[in-house]
């Protein structure tokens, strides 16, 4: 028995590039083997819960567009719109055949009166998703909690002025790493929604981050003493809500979690959507993670490059998309991370099947992006040009050169003795970049 919601659809079949199904997949078919493994499992796809179960389709100059039966205008008994809506977020993972999921705390529970209640809420919600992933066999990629919606966070969480927030918001984290392990999750991602200033005329930046650097190591402290496995990631963005935020990019993050002791515990989720608002490409943050060495997860949608605010749009862009996963792939592929969609609709497509023909388009370019990328791995076809490029760090003297064994003096007197004279080499751009192109 289903809700119905979605009519009689119960499952997205693949049915190959050929087919004009609006409800298939042209791409994506998770058994298919590329490259020694399955798609399902290069991939790692997950489906957030905000986007396409709370968001009413609101923006600035109006409110609810979507209708959806559990919302408050269509039903009233909050913990049973909750189930309700479980039941068809469920149905939707299902049908297209997504192994993961993810969910903020106030995503899934209603609002309790106070923490109390906000936990019993919670525990309730992840009986009942219990019984749904062992019924459906869909697993939990990450958890997070929400420090960022209700009032009191509007100064921020960690890093608000009023340590009764910073307890709150600490204690809600507990709950939420508790609730992440008895689901089994695999990571635990914690997104600084507020974590930043409006003005720096009413902010104290150093007491902020020293009250962030503290929040992040008693979460690390507090997952260790439960012992929960899986990684906790920490998601970039420069700024929206707050005017500036402290986990600005990967390579702020980077310099965060290293002042605090936290750069071998952490690691990051990257989003697609924020990178283009710090002013980078994905591949830039997935580059940076990767020399890093602290990447960790991907949040995948699309921003609109000219409204230069953070669209959540579902990703479409094959030729980017294979660039960005190459970077992830080259590196190893995933290990606990997968592929998120925090991707959301327009406003205006509310039909409950654009829900569905959002997420396919989404892992249809996902398939094909990571095809390419796989195949540009496998054939070495940019890295050999690369390695030959870096082959002459290689040479004896340039190792001494890295590792210490050559002081500044002794390199200028190799450099007069063996009449060393640079010959400038081409970069190789536009062939690089031809070579992407046969690919894509
Ligand atoms: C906000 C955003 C969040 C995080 C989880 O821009 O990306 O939804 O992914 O809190
Ligand atoms: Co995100």
């Amino acid at each position: 028995m289903t809700t119905g919601f979605f009519g009689d659809i119960t499952s997205i079949p693949f049915e190959g590039p050929s087919s004009t199904n609006p409800l298939a997949f042209k791409h994506y078919d998770p058994n298919e083997m590329v490259a020694g493994k399955r798609m399902e499992d290069h991939l790692r796809f997950a489906i957030c819960y905000w986007h396409s179960f709370c968001w009413p389709g609101d923006d600035p100059f109006g409110g609810q567009t979507f209708d959806r039966p559990w919302f408050p205008d269509r039903m009233s008994d909050p913990m049973a719109a909750a189930k309700l809506k479980a039941d068809v977020a469920f149905e939707m993972f299902s049908a297209l055949g997504a192994p993961y999921f993810c969910f903020h705390d106030a995503d899934v529970r209603p609002e309790g009166a106070n923490f109390a209640e906000n936990t019993k809420n919670l525990n309730e919600i992840v009986d009942y998703f219990e019984g749904k992933m062992a019924d459906t066999g869909i697993k939990l990629l990450w958890g997070t909690a929400n420090l960022f919606s209700n009032r009191r966070y509007m100064s921020g969480a960690g890093s608000n002025p009023d340590p009764d927030v910073f307890a709150f918001a600490a204690a809600t984290v507990k709950t939420c790493l508790d609730a992440t392990m008895r689901l089994g999750g695999e990571n635990y991602v914690l997104w600084g929604g507020r974590e930043g200033y409006e003005t720096l005329l009413n902010t104290n930046m150093g007491s902020e981050m020293d009250q962030l650097g503290r929040f992040f190591n008693l979460v690390v402290e507090y997952k260790h003493k439960i012992g929960f496995k899986g990684t906790i990631l920490i998601e970039p963005k420069p700024q929206e809500p707050t005017k500036h935020q402290y986990d600005y990019d990967v390579a702020t993050v980077y310099g965060f979690l290293k002042r605090y002791g936290l750069e071998d515990e952490v690691r990051v989720n990257i989003e697609q959507g924020h990178a283009i608002l710090a002013g980078h490409s994905f591949e830039h943050e997935l580059a940076t993670a990767n020399a890093l060495g602290i990447f960790g997860s991907i949040d995948m949608n699309r921003n609109d490059y000219q409204s230069g605010w953070d669209t959540d749009q579902f990703p479409n862009n094959v030729p980017e998309m294979a660039i960005a996963y190459y970077h992830i792939m080259q590196a190893g592929g995933f290990t606990t991370g997968g592929t998120n969609f925090d991707s959301k609709l327009r406003r205006q497509s509310i039909s409950p099947d654009d829900l569905l023909i959002g997420h396919i388009g989404g892992m249809d370019c996902c398939a094909r992006g990571v095809k390419a990328a796989l195949a540009m791995v496998e054939d070495k076809a940019l890295s050999s040009i690369v390695d030959e490029r870096y082959s002459g760090w290689k040479k004896p003297e340039a190792d001494k050169m890295l590792t210490g064994g050559f002081s500044l003096g002794e390199i200028a007197e190799w450099v007069e003795k063996a009449d060393i004279n640079p010959q400038p080499k081409s970069g190789r751009q536009e062939l690089l970049e031809n070579i992407v192109n046969r690919y894509v």
